[in-house]
Order: C-alpha cells, then sequence, then structure tokens
C-alpha cells in the first residue's frame, strides 16, 4: 500500500463528516436559481456540481486545490536539473490537498512505472487499429478495454461494502495512469513511426520523461515542456466536458475505464480538447492561403474575418467560464518566451494574442475574447518536431486523467448518488411557467 493511498485513507474521515454536518445544517438553504435561458443554454453558470479537487475563477482562472497556476509551478517537486513541476506532485495535491515532498512524488513515479505493463489484449487491439482511425478514439477505445482486470469492478461484484469501494478506485486510477502514456505512445508511434515504443519504461524516469522516451523524444527541453503540459491540463473544475462526463459516468458505479473513457469522448469534441488540433490546423490553412507564416497584420483580421463570417469559431479564443485570458496559455506564453522567443509560429501566435481578442470583441458574440490553453500548445509542441496535430488531443488527455480519476476517488470516498437531474420537454417547461 502506498503513502499516498494511506494519506487519502487518512483524509476521508474528517471531509465525510464536515459534509455531513454541513448537509444537516443547510439541507435547504438555496443557493442559486434556474432561468428559461440557461435550461436552453447549456446550464452554464448553474451551480449543480461537487468537485472537491479545483475551482474555476472567471478571473483568476483554476486553482488547484487552492493554488493557482504560477503556485502550483513554484510549490511541486521538480526533476533533478529541472524547473518546470512534475504532474505526480499535482496527483498528490488533488487527492490530498497537500503539496508532496521530493521524495513522495518520487515514489508515485516509481509506482506508475511498476504497474505500467498494458494489458496484451490492449496492446493487440491497438495495434489492430487502421491508421484511419484517430487517435483519440484509439486511446479511448484502450482505456475501455483495460476495465477487463479492473479491481473495482471485481469488487463491486463480490459484494464490497460501498464505503470500501474508494480503495479500489483508487487502485484502477494508479493503473490507469500508469499504463496511459504506454497506450498513448504506442497510438502515436504505430500511427506515424515504425510501430516500435522509442524506449521501454525506465523505472529511474518520471511519468513524463518516461512518456517522451517512448514517443521517441530524448531531449531535456521536451522533458521539461511534457512536465509542464501534463500538469497544467489536468483539471479545471467538475463542470467541463471531460470532467463532468467521467463523473457523471462514474456517478452510475461504472468502473474507473469506463468512466475515464467517457471523459476521452468528451475531450475528443472540437469545442473542448480537439481545440488545440484544431488551432494548428486553422495556423496551417492561414499559412496555405497567405503563403507565409509571418502574415501582415491586415492579411491575419482578413482570415479571421473570413473564419468568422464562414460561420466557424476562431480556435483556441472563448471559454465558458474564463473571461480573461487564461493561465494554462500564459505560462505556456512564458515557457515560449524562456525557450524559443524567435520560432516563427511563436510569433505569429504572439500576433494573433495581439489582433484576435479585438476582432472577436467587434463581432460581439463571444462573451470571452481571450485565448485558452488550446490557443498555445500546438506551437510549442511542433517546435520540438511533435508536428503531427491529429495527436495533440491525447496529450491533453493523458493529463486530464490525473483530474478526472483524483475526482473519481473522492466522488467514491464521499459515496456521492447517482447523478440524474430533471429534464423537461418545451411543453412542460411552458407549463411551469404558466404556473400550472
Ligand atoms: N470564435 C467565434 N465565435 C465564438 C468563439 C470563438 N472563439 N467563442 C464563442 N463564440 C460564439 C459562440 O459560438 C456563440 O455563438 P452563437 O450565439 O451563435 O451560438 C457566442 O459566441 C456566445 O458564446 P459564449 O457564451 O461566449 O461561449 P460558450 O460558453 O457558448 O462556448 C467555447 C465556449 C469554448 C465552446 C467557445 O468559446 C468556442 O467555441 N471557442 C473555440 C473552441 C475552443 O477554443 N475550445 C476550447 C476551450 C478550452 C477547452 O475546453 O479545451
Amino acid at each position: 500500500i502506498s503513502s499516498l493511498k494511506e494519506r487519502v485513507a487518512e483524509l476521508i474521515p474528517a471531509k465525510q463528516a464536515e459534509i455531513k454536518e454541513f448537509r444537516d445544517a443547510h439541507k435547504n438553504t438555496v443557493v442559486g436559481s434556474v432561468t428559461v435561458d440557461q435550461i436552453y443554454g447549456g446550464m452554464r453558470d448553474i451551480r449543480g456540481l461537487i468537485c472537491e479537487t479545483s475551482l474555476l475563477d472567471a478571473q483568476e482562472g483554476i486553482r488547484f486545490r487552492g493554488m493557482s497556476i504560477p503556485e502550483a509551478q513554484a510549490a511541486l517537486p521538480k526533476a533533478p536539473g529541472g524547473e518546470e513541476p512534475l504532474p505526480e506532485g499535482i496527483w498528490w495535491l488533488l487527492l490530498t490537498g497537500e503539496v508532496p515532498t521530493a521524495e513522495q512524488v518520487k515514489q508515485v513515479s516509481a509506482e506508475w512505472a511498476a504497474r505500467s505493463t498494458l494489458p496484451k489484449h490492449v496492446s493487440d487491439m491497438i495495434d489492430s487499429m487502421p491508421k484511419t482511425v484517430h487517435p483519440m478514439s484509439q486511446l479511448s477505445a484502450a482505456v475501455t478495454l483495460m476495465n477487463s482486470d479492473s479491481s473495482f469492478a471485481d469488487a463491486y461484484n463480490r459484494g464490497v461494502n460501498k464505503r470500501e469501494l474508494w480503495k479500489y478506485a483508487y487502485d484502477d486510477s494508479v493503473d490507469l495512469l500508469a499504463r496511459l502514456p504506454v497506450a498513448a505512445a504506442k497510438i502515436y508511434r504505430n500511427l506515424y513511426h515504425d510501430g516500435k515504443l522509442g524506449a521501454e519504461v525506465d523505472a529511474n524516469l518520471d511519468w513524463s520523461a518516461n512518456f517522451a522516451r517512448m514517443l521517441g523524444f530524448n531531449t531535456p527541453e521536451f522533458d521539461e515542456l511534457m512536465r509542464l503540459y501534463l500538469t497544467i491540463h489536468c483539471a479545471h473544475e467538475g463542470g467541463n466536458v471531460s470532467a463532468h462526463s467521467t463523473h457523471l459516468v462514474g456517478s452510475a458505479l461504472s468502473d474507473p475505464y469506463l468512466s475515464f473513457a467517457a471523459g476521452l469522448n468528451g475531450l475528443a469534441g472540437p469545442l473542448h480538447g480537439l481545440a488545440n488540433q484544431e488551432v494548428l490546423r486553422w495556423i496551417t490553412a492561414l499559412k496555405d492561403e497567405i503563403g507565409t507564416y509571418e502574415p501582415t497584420d491586415e492579411q491575419l483580421t482578413e482570415f479571421l474575418w473570413n473564419t468568422l463570417k464562414g460561420g466557424r469559431v476562431v480556435p483556441g479564443y472563448g471559454h465558458a467560464v474564463l473571461r480573461k485570458t487564461d493561465p494554462r496559455y500564459t505560462c505556456q506564453r512564458e515557457f515560449a518566451l524562456k525557450h524559443l522567443p524567435d520560432d516563427p509560429l511563436f510569433k505569429l501566435t504572439s500576433q494573433l494574442y495581439r489582433i484576435v481578442p479585438d476582432v472577436l470583441t467587434q463581432h460581439g458574440k463571444t462573451k470571452n475574447p481571450w485565448p485558452n490553453v488550446d490557443a498555445h500548445s500546438g506551437v510549442l509542441l511542433t517546435h520540438y518536431n511533435l508536428t503531427e496535430m491529429n495527436y495533440y488531443t491525447v496529450l491533453f488527455g493523458v493529463s486530464r486523467a490525473i483530474g478526472c480519476l483524483a475526482d473519481l476517488v473522492w466522488s467514491r470516498a464521499l459515496m456521492f448518488p447517482l447523478e440524474r437531474p430533471k429534464s423537461e420537454t418545451t411543453e412542460s417547461l411552458k407549463a411551469i411557467v404558466a404556473g400550472k
């Protein structure tokens, strides 16, 4: 049993008691209202979910257990010689609310390395995929198939008491996090290279460096980018499509593999995680049309308006909750300023940052004209020769597992019930509005 699992076990009773006391005291306290517009409008701003692991502020951006991105970057343990946080540390932070020591993070890295072997049928399935299957579909299918050895499903079948189920959700989550980079790297190597992993998992390396090696990358700077990338994409509170899908499916006591596969399927949508692929496609289309990665401001503005007039969105801009530049964008921009200030795509990204918000504001539809996380990530990956844009959302998915699974473990620990909100028809809603 790992010290992290023990720590979570220690924390659970107090949290259960806190929630019980709070619920009992405020059972009927009203915390919001719901308008007809919100019901048709994607439930924006309706408070209807609990997610203990992270919270999103419209102005400030995400906080992981109360920590902003710059705070987490400063506080979480780094690899030897590195400056970026290790994602193993954010797993610990999300699960416990505590910043782990370097030694504790090392334990997590070692445990994930030790549990990384893919079941043979998963490996065979990935190898049998035609190249026409999108990498996100492959990843989601691989995660679904991993549930054949789910300890959660097995425990449920054996009739384990519901109070204990979180322990099995934890074990499956660790296995899933350990195996996910292997499945993801296999998909990458099959689709774009010789079908052989760049390296085997090395028990002495951290999760991100191992992932980079398996993908076939072997430079300290790319390792650092992976550590930052896999840390900042992990969680964005509970209401986004991937987190909410995982949470919802998990509430049916589907095991962590089935639950997170649902999250991955949502992440694969162009308005959510697929936007990082779409940003690069959009930039490539711009280059194809204008003939250079160095358009004038006028050319760029015209291209933007053509996108908008065509009834399409500008990928990487806007957000359902945020109303300022996404701090996940800002920290990637800082990474670029530090490591690749003269990269032509980075310069174009900066030019877009200068121009897009004004154009979107003039266009007058979006509530938030500022860039989100996806506006920047592909440019960094391209710089280090990870140029296969269809693959980008897979990296997002590997990171998102950390947040979705931390939430899932706590949801089972707190024994949250089946999620089942009420829906209406337009007819029934009209009757409600008319007071019938
Ligand atoms: N380009 C053009 N129009 C945009 C826009 C953009 N980047 N962002 C929002 N709009 C439009 C919406 O499509 C909507 O138009 P309609 O009224 O015709 O439906 C209108 O502005 C109002 O939308 P909103 O309330 O500001 O934004 P939503 O909460 O509905 O949607 C999001 C949020 C992210 C889906 C939207 O901003 C968008 O489509 N952005 C581009 C895709 C993207 O970058 N997604 C990634 C988000 C981060 C992530 O999850 O990974």
